[in-house]
């Protein structure tokens, strides 16, 4: 996991700890090692954008800074401290299940959206998991009548998990089976309704207007947008789309165990201004984590 962006970070810290273990580090001396690494971190799929705003919040942990001498490990711990703070601004406040639970809400409405193949389906199963895990209960609806495939594949989650599944048939509008099921769940009792939305691709205009019905029906308590840790740069655009299509609340990446070179999570906790909530470390049920930005830098740097 993260091999790539694991030796870029390797390379900066051991650079800084040069400096530093004989006098303060500089802007100069960061903008020197920043310059010399810039293609690495776009190699491990860091965004350019995001380039200059890492480099700013690196400065503001490392510029002046000056451990005791040959203290490579203090130097270390200086640069992952830096990572930290970046990656804590997409750290989530509170465990997103935890949230729904102790909220009044009840049936709490999610809807999920991502362009094909990210995991939007296999997330959702997970998410279930977890309400289920705190004795919570979920429905799920396939709002995707659009994919061939796309509703056996929750209806076999649905069942494995025991969960109750609502979906209707191919071409329905999806706007009107989610109401159904937000009404049908209030009348039972129901925790959470959790509406899987068919992938969309940037250029499927139709279904902008579709995924735009279904957040006017149904009036989601969250939007919560699947990102696929894999997509590499282009996951600026993804953000941006779904902003400007029905706008969102907050992320869940997925594939982060398959992720060889890591800059996702880095690009996203400069640009993205909103919560990852969970990540997605493999295709069972249980892989589902909390973002932990402490985890995460640790991963980066150990
Ligand atoms: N390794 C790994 N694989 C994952 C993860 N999440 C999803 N997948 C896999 O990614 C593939 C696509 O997942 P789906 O859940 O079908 O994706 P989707 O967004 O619903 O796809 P569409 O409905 O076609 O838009 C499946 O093979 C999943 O098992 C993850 O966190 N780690
Ligand atoms: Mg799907």
């Amino acid at each position: 996991m993260f091999k790539r962006i694991k030796s870029v970070f390797q390379n900066i810290a051991s650079r800084v700890a040069e400096v530093v273990s004989t006098r303060e580090l500089t802007e100069e001396d960061l903008r020197k090692v920043f310059s010399d690494v810039e293609l690495s971190l776009i190699e491990s799929d860091v965004a350019y954008d995001a380039i200059p705003l890492l480099f700013e919040e690196l400065k503001k942990k490392l510029v002046g800074a000056r451990v005791s001498r040959f203290s490579s490990e203090e130097a270390m711990e200086l640069v992952k401290e830096a990572l930290v703070d970046v990656l804590s601004r997409v750290e989530p406040k509170y465990d997103l299940v935890e949230y729904i639970k102790s909220s009044n809400v009840k049936p709490f409405a999610i809807v999920f959206l991502g362009v094909n193949g990210v995991g939007k389906t296999t997330t959702i199963a997970k998410i279930a998991n977890r309400l289920l895990k705190t004795g919570m209960k979920p429905v799920i609806v396939a709002a995707d009548t659009f994919r061939a495939g796309a509703q056996e594949q929750l209806a076999i989650h649905a069942e494995r998990l025991g969960v109750p599944f609502f979906r209707g048939k191919y071409g329905a509008d999806p706007a009107a089976i989610a109401k159904d099921a937000l009404t049908h769940s209030a009348k039972r009792g129901f925790d959470a309704v959790l509406i899987d939305t068919a992938g969309r691709m940037h250029v499927d205009v139709d279904l902008v207007g579709e995924l735009r019905k279904i957040v006017r029906v149904v009036k989601p308590h969250l939007k919560i947008l699947i990102l696929d840790a894999l997509t590499g740069n282009d996951v600026v655009e993804q953000v941006k789309y779904f902003e400007s299509a029905v706008g969102f609340d907050a992320v869940i990446l997925t594939k982060m165990d398959a992720d060889a070179r890591g800059g996702c999570a880095l690009t996203l906790s400069i640009l993205l201004q909103k919560p990852i909530v969970y990540v997605g470390v493999g295709q069972s049920y249980d892989d589902l984590e909390l973002f932990k930005a402490r985890d995460i830098a640790e991963r980066i740097l150990s």
